[in-house]
């Protein structure tokens, strides 16, 4: 999608800090980190939000979350724990428009 700041870093306009990538889905590293690991996990095709994939489309949520599973991995959080936080919508502060899981961990979290 036209002036989507996470679709030009899926097409290679704009630069990011790899850790993933797929055919449907890419993972990278937060550019202003919350936690000693903080990844982003989209999938490469174009959704505001949860609320904009069809119920057809719904297994792209699941293979992003194949993919959070390997991110953890390898990042080293699987075994002491990390956060899943899709932040949706305007009441959910959600800044970029376009689908992301933030993976936060590296570091006890506060409760919510
Ligand atoms: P939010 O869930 O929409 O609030 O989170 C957007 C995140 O995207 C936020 O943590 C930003 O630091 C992050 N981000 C990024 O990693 N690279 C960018 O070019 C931009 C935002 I713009």
């Amino acid at each position: 999608m036209e002036n989507c700041i996470f679709c030009k870093i899926v097409n290679g306009e704009l630069p990011s800090s790899k850790v993933y990538e797929d055919d449907k889905v890419l993972a990278f590293k937060d550019i202003n980190p919350q936690a000693p690991v903080h990844i982003l996990v989209i999938p490469k095709k174009h959704y505001d939000s949860i609320i904009d994939i069809d119920d057809s489309e719904m297994d792209i949520v699941a293979h992003v979350h194949v993919v959070i599973n390997k991110v953890a991995r390898e990042m080293g959080v699987a075994q002491t724990g990390f956060r899943i936080i899709n932040n949706c919508g305007e009441d959910g502060c959600q800044e970029v428009k376009h689908i992301h899981y933030h993976i936060l961990g590296g570091k006890k979290l506060r409760s919510l």
